[in-house]
């Protein structure tokens, strides 16, 4: 009886539902409970029941996330046409995803060793916090041989900036950070949860396509002391544009000069130039003056392991015993949060970091992956100035670097070539050209040309 009485409310228009439900109240709700005890009634009166009495009627519909929901909606699209250059993964000439042979190598290994499962330490693999900070800032730095590195083994570029992140909630809670404009989109997302106050650094200027270096310079001038400035150690997210060798020196003096904290984000290392040490200069540039610092390491894009979430927060200290207590509250910080970080990845760039043929190997494969997306920029850039009748000049697109191109488009015209091509892509105007083949090129120049000058 009492489950057709249920069944027959979830009948009810909402309100009255709600309505109902509050005058059962805690006496009705008592009952239903003991009821479930009795274990008489059916799963499904019980879902009816708990959905028309919502508590989550206040939860708002979240908007997808401006790049990994770009992936979702190439998925649901039909078209044989598409082209999916939204989220920076690499695909190979065929537009695959691409699993480097070193990888699977490293993996056979650790098939044949038979490793076990059990729980990693809060702070990660040893072996793979060993290599992953002398991959960064060179095996013979002072800093790693004087142990002034607080090195933990984090959820990937993301949760090492999102831990970070919550460390300077914790422990500079006057302090700001200072982001790029524009800049990756998700620092935004990790430092509004982390409640750490932001504000911004002129970094690209549209005029010249190219860095905005004297609006950059003043802007972290004119921050208050002490800031944390996030930087880009190489192949700036959007826009594909660096400071030069002699920039970061100069952005380094006035970061000195304001007591600021640098706070590196590395995210493509050995993609920018091809050579992991050249990819690793700016940071090195920063520990070669003696400065404390925040590096967030990611190997998702030059080793390729975008799900296995490897990566690591390194904090650069003044003193040995500062890079232990950092470390000890990086962990406390992280066991509430996810305890301890999976071994899976860890492994493998242990074993492939660690390893000279392996290292070796995977030189020459990062090597490949940065090649074959500067041959698509060339090919794009020859397409776009043969079909361009206009005679503007598209060479900034040679000189971005990295896995993007920021192509200038606005939000109508990405708009335009996803709606019209096919193209999916950040509606920032940002292509990944790791995800393009030289034999799509022209496609994407016609599309870019239409979008361009068809659209305002
Ligand atoms: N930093 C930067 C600058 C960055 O571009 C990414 C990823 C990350 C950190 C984090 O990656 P992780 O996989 O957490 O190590 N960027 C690409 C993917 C994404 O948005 O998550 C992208 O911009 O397409």
């Amino acid at each position: 009886m009492a489950s057709s009485t249920m069944l027959s409310a979830g009948l009810a228009s909402p309100a009255a539902l709600r309505e109902n439900t509050k005058k059962l109240g805690a006496a009705a709700g008592r009952r239903v409970g003991e009821f479930f005890l009795n274990g008489k009634c059916s799963g499904r009166v019980k879902m009816a029941v708990a959905v028309n009495v919502s508590r989550f009627e206040d939860v708002t519909l979240a908007p997808p996330d401006p790049i990994l929901g770009v992936s979702e909606a190439f998925k649901a699209d039909t078209s044989d046409v598409k082209l999916n250059l939204g989220v920076g993964a690499y695909r190979t000439e065929e537009l695959q995803p691409y699993v480097l042979n070193v990888v699977k190598k490293a993996e056979k290994l650790m098939l044949e060793r038979g490793e076990n499962k059990e729980y990693l330490p809060i702070e990660g693999l040893a072996a793979f916090n060993k290599v992953t900070a002398e991959l960064l800032f060179g095996a013979d730095n002072p800093v790693i041989q004087l142990g002034r590195v607080a090195t933990v083994q984090s959820l990937s570029g993301t949760g090492s900036l999102r831990l970070a992140a919550a460390f300077i909630q914790r422990y500079f809670p006057e302090a700001k950070v200072l982001l790029s404009s524009p800049t990756w989109g998700n620092h935004k997302n990790i430092f509004n949860d982390a409640r750490v106050p932001w504000s911004e650094y002129r970094y690209y200027d549209p005029r010249t396509v190219g860095l905005d270096f004297e609006g950059m310079l003043e802007d972290i001038k004119a921050a208050q002391d002490g800031s944390f400035v996030l930087l880009h150690g190489c192949a700036h997210n959007p826009t594909g544009i660096d400071p030069t060798p002699e920039q970061w020196e100069k952005i380094a003096d006035v970061i000195e000069e304001k007591n600021h904290i640098p706070f590196f984000d590395v995210a493509y290392q050995g993609f920018a130039s091809g050579s992991l040490d050249v990819d690793a200069s700016s940071v090195r540039t920063f520990v070669a003056r003696g400065l404390e610092l925040f590096v967030a390491q990611s190997y998702s894009k030059n080793l390729g392991l975008y799900a296995e979430r490897i990566g690591a927060i390194n904090v650069v200290c003044s003193f040995p015993d500062d890079a232990t207590r950092v470390k000890s509250q990086l962990k406390r910080l992280a066991r509430p949060m996810y305890s301890n970080p999976p071994v899976h990845g860890a492994r493998i760039v242990a074993n492939v970091v660690g390893d000279p043929t392996l290292f070796g190997e995977w030189k020459q494969e990062m090597e490949l992956m940065a090649g074959r997306t500067k041959n698509v920029r060339q090919r794009l850039f020859e397409n776009l100035s043969e079909k361009d009748e206009s005679g503007k000049d598209w060479s900034f697109i040679l000189k971005q670097i990295g896995m993007f191109s920021y192509t200038g488009l606005n939000k109508a015209q990405s708009e335009n070539m996803t709606n019209k091509w096919h193209v999916y892509m950040t509606k920032d105007g940002r292509i990944s050209l790791a995800g393009l083949s030289l034999s799509k090129c022209e496609y994407l120049a016609d599309a870019i040309i239409d979008s361009f000058y068809n659209v305002s």
